[in-house]
């Protein structure tokens, strides 16, 4: 890693974790700048972060600050943020043009594990995915790119389920990303539990987890791997109500004319609209559940190295 190229704190923030035992985790800050609206982005940092400390790992949310890679914000950036005070949503491609603009970028999935790479973070929480779009095929997450590029375990509840999921699982196998359930033979449907759609592997604990990574990574692997779980049923929204919301927000989402980076955050608020708030609470439960799972991944990992 090139130091100087982040934050001093942010340099300390990994080497402190590390002599804690290793067990870090990623957090990225897209879904809080632009993926949840105040107040929610603000419970869903703050339960983020409690889930990855108690399960006894060092949680580390990713971003560009002024210009800057950061591991770890410190609370006034972290208010920026959530203020979305002209925070940049920004994916893998963007980080050095934010970087040259000296502005505050908020990380998704893409851009946080190319930073994941370049502090050699190995476990990473989100929500969901982005994936294949639907109705619009030619429009696929740069994050599916970058998973196929990227040695960490990422934690998440699947893909967004605004996407073409059966296509968006078909890529993930054409990229060489293995996809894991915890717990689950299928894969979950984000802010739903149930999508039909069977994985060829589950594993059930986070040591079980570990020690596929390590011989993923022994025999030379240099893609992420995918562990999968479903929302907790008590927050999980069903796939009919989703489903129904989905297709009015993509419908207004075509005649807004909404492109690029906007699509995922325009159709996410919507749904929200349409669904009164009952998948903010499912994306809150289930970012919540992935950050201590992530947690719990890591310091299986880190207790394998010691
Ligand atoms: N998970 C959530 N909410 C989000 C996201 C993930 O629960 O808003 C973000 C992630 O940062 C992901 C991005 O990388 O949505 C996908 O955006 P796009 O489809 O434009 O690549
Ligand atoms: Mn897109």
């Amino acid at each position: 890693m090139s130091e100087s190229l982040l934050r001093p704190r942010s340099t300390a923030v990994i080497q402190a974790a590390r002599e804690r035992g290793g067990a870090v985790v990623a957090l990225e800050s897209s879904v809080l700048a632009q993926g949840l609206l105040p107040p929610y982005n603000r419970e869903a940092a703050t339960r983020m972060l409690r889930a990855v400390d108690a399960a006894g790992a060092t949680p580390v949310v990713t971003a560009v600050v002024r210009g800057v890679p950061a591991f770890g914000l410190d609370p006034a950036d972290l208010e920026r943020f959530l203020a979305r005070d002209g925070v940049r949503k920004v994916s893998a491609r963007d980080l050095g043009l934010c970087m040259a603009d000296g502005a505050d970028g908020a990380t998704t999935v893409a851009a946080t594990l190319a930073l994941c790479a370049l502090g050699g973070l190995e476990v990473f929480a989100t929500g969901g995915i982005g994936g294949v779009h639907r109705d619009a095929p030619f429009d696929e997450s740069a994050d599916l790119g970058e998973l196929a590029r990227t040695p960490v375990i990422v934690v998440c509840a699947g893909a967004k389920s605004i996407l073409d999921l059966p296509a968006t699982l078909e890529r993930l196998e054409t990229l060489g990303v293995p996809v894991v359930g915890y717990g689950t033979d299928e894969l979950p449907g984000f802010f739903s539990v149930t999508t039909g759609l069977r994985l060829t592997a589950r594993l059930d604990s986070a040591a079980a987890i570990a020690r596929a990574w390590r011989a993923h990574r022994a025999v030379g692997r240099t893609s992420a791997m995918l562990v999968v779980q479903p929302p907790p049923p008590a927050h999980a929204v069903p796939v009919d109500v989703v489903e129904q919301a989905t297709h009015v927000a993509l419908e207004s989402a075509r005649r807004d004319g909404v492109r690029g980076a906007g699509v995922t955050p325009f159709l996410l608020a919507e749904i929200s609209r349409l669904t009164e708030g009952r998948s903010v609470q499912a994306n809150l439960a289930l970012l919540e559940q992935n950050a201590r799972l992530a947690g719990e991944i890591a310091v299986a990992l880190a207790g394998a190295r010691a």
